[in-house]
């Protein structure tokens, strides 16, 4: 807009002093004019003197007032959207419209709008007739089903509470109150007891993705649904990084049992459980896991666990703890360096508990065998491999256990329907968000490849739709290019010797190491633009510069982790224990494996890339929705609006793609009634919109005001670019003013 005088009560732009490269601009407003100088005091409250020979760009009116629907907004900019939803987050409007996507910012604080008088409300409603809400996303699911839901951000933004909510607002307006809405509701306590954490970035982070397929009758009654689950992180069971803890399940049980299972159980409380205390943490701020453990115990009632089954749960569950408990001394027997466990407590409780022998359980923590043609050896491990074998005994258990109670679950909830009978239903994906930690290994790479993977659905699909507007309308269009990220998924996981095939290929080799990968990595990508060479030569680490950001992963514990699989020896251990449960969760090993030889496990990067490409599918037949959210600050605190972390996460999730494209395109969009009732007053002879036809009307203002320029008239609507509708709004206010001097000489004259 033109260099213009300023006035008090005007609000402008005030650029960015911070510097950096998420600085943006802030919104002022002007509180004093002099001859030489400005005061303004900008959206923080901070005060600002200014030389009026300065250029301020003043704000559009759409900025300064909040707009519920971004696409409304005048300014299609950076600091334009952030001001929007900074204004309106300061006034608890969490929601906001970008278009059919919603953003939703974390409010941290329990707000009044999700009750049943809200629930009601939003029924039956056409996204835009009511106040953005998660809910009028899910009633928009409702009514067209088929279509799913599709929360991101990163870790702590909020896509697990709205999954939640999604949830909550279809079993209400299915309307049946029945036991299957009410199953389908109480999955997620159990899911989040087993698979949720306290990380630093997130009190209760999900370490699991999920993906539930709600099924309805043709009349719109829930019958039932399916949850899918991915890659639940295991090294959390035996490790925790500092101000961490473990999976919520553990803390709550040692609150929860009576002192008789206590004791049936041998166990005591979490700060004499290694497993537990490694993260300094063993309780967390707002949580109180003993209230928990009643919830998770009834909804394992309505989801039908037996007694028996939830006592073997808490078996497992304490053999695991004790096992974390074994302590290893060093020994060297004739120069061979081996681990010994001197006081065997432990070791009797867990096989008592396991039902196994104590003496071959012994041998399976400090000891492996080696099958040869020939013979079968036994070799002493040392201290470090002994440990490492107990943790990969402990994750294999707990796994396994995580994808019984899922089954579990699905057993109860998921009601296979009629052949021959369509299937309405509405899927809610709900994965973990990017992460990038200090440290970052091989869990952080997979969580980071299906975060990739759902960025490129969700730039794809954006764009698909702004291609469907204008053919829709009939709109003449060059090809956009947008920021694509499919190049980054080509190098983890598509092109040839891609990273998850080298690091599959390298654990399936006798003499791969971590460190022979590293070097094959580097050898294969360092010309790769987004592969990161570490800064210095002896770190071993590599780096993908994610959509995200740059994330290096450190390569230690990379082979060992893909392969997921844990000693023979404690494998036939519990071939032959007397626990029915235990057995169990090994049955599908055990029934493909022959009886001596262990069925070769795919690795965990490639089931993981396979159950992606399955979601993927899934997700492409869908119609989708899309939640973005977005986490407002660090602190986990309401009513504090990060500027530069909001950025960030804005810029790189494609919610400035989607303004690019609409910017590189025909950004400015007008209903013909719309655009004749601001517009007429430009053209001569063109009555109020309602008196004529408004698309001749639009078109003979576009002739008059902007002759020989690029703009295009749709079926419904005015295409414009920027600058037309900046010089639209010039020619308004240079006409408006004209009339006002008119109105005053008039005035005037009268005296
Ligand atoms: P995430 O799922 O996106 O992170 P959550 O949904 O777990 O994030 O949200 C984190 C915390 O923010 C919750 O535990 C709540 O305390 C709070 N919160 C989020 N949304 C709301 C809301 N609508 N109303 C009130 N509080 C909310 V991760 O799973 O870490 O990627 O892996
Ligand atoms: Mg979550």
């Amino acid at each position: 807009m033109a260099l213009q005088i300023l006035r008090t009560g005007d609000w402008v732009w005030l650029p960015s002093k911070a510097g950096g490269e998420y600085a943006v601009d802030i919104g002022a407003k002007v509180k004093f004019t002099d001859s030489g100088q400005i005061q303004v005091v900008d959206d923080d409250g901070q005060e600002h003197w200014l030389d009026k020979k300065v250029a301020l760009k003043a704000m559009h009116i759409s900025s300064v007032e909040g707009m519920e629907d971004m696409i409304e907004l005048g300014e299609l900019h950076e600091k334009g959207i952030l001001r929007n939803l900074f204004t309106r987050y300061l006034e608890n409007n969490i929601y906001t419209y970008t278009g059919s996507i919603l953003v939703a910012i974390n409010p941290y604080q329990v707000l009044d709008i999700y009750n049943m008088q809200q629930i009601q409300q939003y029924k039956d409603k056409k996204i835009g007739d009511l106040p953005p809400h998660i809910f009028a996303i899910a009633d928009n699911a409702y009514y067209s089903m088929q279509r799913y839901g599709h929360d991101h951000g990163e870790s702590g933004a909020g896509k697990t509470e709205s999954t939640k909510l999604v949830l909550q607002f279809l079993a209400a307006v299915s309307g049946q109150h029945s036991w299957i809405e009410q199953q389908i509701l109480e999955a997620n306590p159990i899911l989040e007891a087993f698979g949720n954490a306290k990380t630093i970035r997130n009190d209760n982070s999900s370490r699991f993705g999920k993906y539930i397929d709600i099924h309805f009758t043709p009349s719109g009654v829930i019958e039932g649904a399916r949850i899918e689950q991915y890659l639940l992180e295991k090294s959390r069971i035996v490790n925790q990084a500092h101000n961490e803890r473990n999976y919520h399940i553990f803390y709550c049980m040692l609150k929860g049992l009576t002192q008789d299972q206590m004791n049936q159980l041998h166990l005591k409380d979490a700060t004499g459980y290694y497993y537990l205390t490694q993260g300094g943490e063993i309780t967390c701020e707002g949580r109180d896991d003993r209230a928990e453990f009643s919830v998770i115990r009834a909804a394992m009632k309505v989801l039908m666990f037996t007694d028996d089954e939830v006592w073997d749960i808490l078996r497992i569950l304490a053999a695991l703890l004790h096992l974390g408990n074994v302590k290893y001394s060093s020994t060297e027997v004739s120069n061979i360096e081996s681990a010994e466990i001197q006081d065997k407590t432990e070791i009797q409780l867990v096989a008592k508990i396991l039902g196994v022998d104590a003496n071959k359980l012994y041998q399976g923590l400090t000891s492996k065998t080696i099958q040869t043609r020939e013979e079968s050896v036994t070799a002493s491990l040392s201290q470090e491999a002994s440990l490492d074998v107990r943790d990969a005994f402990v994750k294999g258990i707990y796994g396994r256990m995580f994808i019984w109670l899922v089954d579990k679950i699905n057993a109860a909830v998921y009601k296979p329907s009629n052949p021959g009978q369509k299937v309405r239903s509405i899927g809610v994906l709900d994965i973990f968000g990017f992460e990038l930690f200090d440290n970052n290994s091989f869990e952080q790479l997979c969580i980071n490849f299906a975060n990739e993977n759902l960025q490129q659905f969700f730039v794809h699909h954006i764009f698909k739709l702004e291609q469907a507007e204008y053919d829709s309308e009939g709109i003449q269009w060059e090809h956009i290019k947008f920021v694509d990220n499919q190049e980054i998924l080509d190098l983890i996981a598509i092109k040839k010797l891609n990273i998850v095939a080298l690091v599959d290929e390298e654990a399936k080799f006798p003499k791969g190491s971590d460190a022979t990968l590293l070097q094959k990595l580097h050898q294969h990508h360092s010309k790769n633009r987004n592969y990161l060479m570490p800064k210095s030569s002896r770190a071993a680490q590599f780096g993908i510069s994610h959509f995200a950001g740059n994330v290096f992963y450190n390569v230690k514990g990379f082979l060992e982790k893909n392969r997921d699989t844990f000693s023979i020896d404690l494998m036939e251990l519990i071939r032959n224990c007397k626990f029915p449960f235990l057995l169990n969760l090994f049955k599908e090993e055990f029934k493909l494996s022959g009886k001596n030889t262990l069925k070769r496990n795919a690795t965990l990067g490639s089931q993981f890339k396979k159950s992606l490409e399955s979601l993927m599918a899934t997700l492409n037949a869908c119609q989708p929705f899309f939640v973005r959210c977005i986490k407002p600050n660090e602190f986990k605190k309401p009513q504090i609006f990060d500027r530069e972390l909001c950025t960030r996460q804005l810029r790189y999730s494609g919610m400035m793609e989607t303004i690019r494209i609409r910017k590189a395109g025909y950004p400015i969009r007008h209903k013909f009634k719309d655009f004749v009732d601001r517009y007429r007053l430009l053209a001569d002879g063109i009555g109020p919109a309602h008196t004529v036809d408004c698309k001749q009307a639009s078109q003979k203002i576009c002739g008059i005001v902007l002759k020989g320029t690029d703009y295009q008239l749709g079926k419904s609507k005015v295409f414009l670019k920027d600058a037309q509708d900046v010089y639209l709004e010039h020619q308004r206010e240079i006409t408006i003013s004209k009339k006002i001097v008119i109105i005053q000489k008039m005035v005037k004259g009268w005296h």
